[in-house]
């Protein structure tokens, strides 16, 4: 299992816990390789010894779409029915947690994308907005899951809720993805894999929860599967599993706040609202 992460100085490829400064690496050549785990290899093979770069790293995405899949928790599909009674948007979220075809929604560009320790944003047409902490795959152009990273779907609940009709409004902005810090190659994580964010302002944290891998509804590969049909990815695909952690109703972010994202066997995202 291959880590790689991306600085303005080129990419770092870490391995049991050595690193190398991967001077030929492509993220478009890797995802647009056969064996994105084989080109790592090479790569890492090729490498310069190096320290783990600490600090900022950029968002892992070069030429690829990032598209999101929604309503994959049961945790999701509660929160949108509530947001949405008053709309009568909400049986669309009953109906599409059970159907055979899963909510799949286009999420953001490389320029729309933060790394980690950049800001991101909230609307400032929204009143309540809250972040998504997704589990998010890495897909080749032919479609095969190869990687994971973390990701954050940051969405605006009041536009959401107003009309689903609104939901590109309410995912799609700018800064309104963050992924990172690095993108891991390899086993992904288990089913037992815990997903957890923590929210913090002026020091104190205002929210906190995690849910497992195992709640989610669908496989990585039904997902992959849908993206892929009848459509076309020349540069492969990055995709955001949907959200098991949703606060409370009375919960919006504000400007300062701080949010961090963990998932097992990947790492840590961290980024404060702009
Ligand atoms: O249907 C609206 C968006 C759902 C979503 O982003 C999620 O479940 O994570
Ligand atoms: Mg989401």
């Amino acid at each position: 299992m291959f880590s790689i992460y991306r600085t303005e100085a080129g990419y770092t490829i870490e391995k049991d816990s050595s690193c190398v400064l991967a001077g030929d690496f492509c993220l478009d050549t890797l995802f647009t390789s056969e064996d994105p785990l084989k080109y790592t290899e090479i790569q890492y093979g090729l490498g310069q010894s190096c320290e783990l770069p600490s600090g900022a790293f950029l968002a892992p995405i070069s030429s690829q779409e990032v598209w999101a899949a929604g309503v994959t928790y049961y945790r999701s599909r509660d929160a949108r029915m509530e947001e949405s009674e008053s709309s009568g948007g909400d049986r669309f979220y009953d109906m599409v947690y059970d159907a055979e075809r899963p909510e799949l929604f286009f999420k953001a560009t490389a320029n729309r994308s933060r790394g980690h320790l950049d800001k991101v944003c909230i609307r400032s047409d929204s009143s309540w907005d809250v972040p998504e902490p997704e589990l998010t795959l890495a897909i080749n152009s032919s479609g095969k899951v190869f990687g994971y990273t973390v990701g954050n779907d940051m969405s605006s609940r009041s536009i959401e809720g107003e009309n689903p009709l609104y939901l590109p409004q309410a995912k799609v902005y700018r800064g309104s993805c963050a992924l990172g810090p690095c993108l891991v190659v390899g086993s992904g994580p288990g089913k037992e894999a815990m997903i957890s964010v923590k929210i913090s302002r002026s020091g104190e944290v205002v929210f906190s929860g995690n849910t497992e891998v195992s709640q989610i509804k669908r496989s990585f590969d039904e997902l992959a599967e849908f993206l892929f049909r009848d459509n076309e990815f020349p540069n492969g695909a990055l995709l955001m599993t949907g959200t098991g952690v949703v606060p409370d109703s009375d919960f919006t972010l504000s400007s300062g706040d701080l949010i961090s994202i963990s998932i097992d066997g990947i790492g840590t995202l961290e980024n404060e609202v702009e």
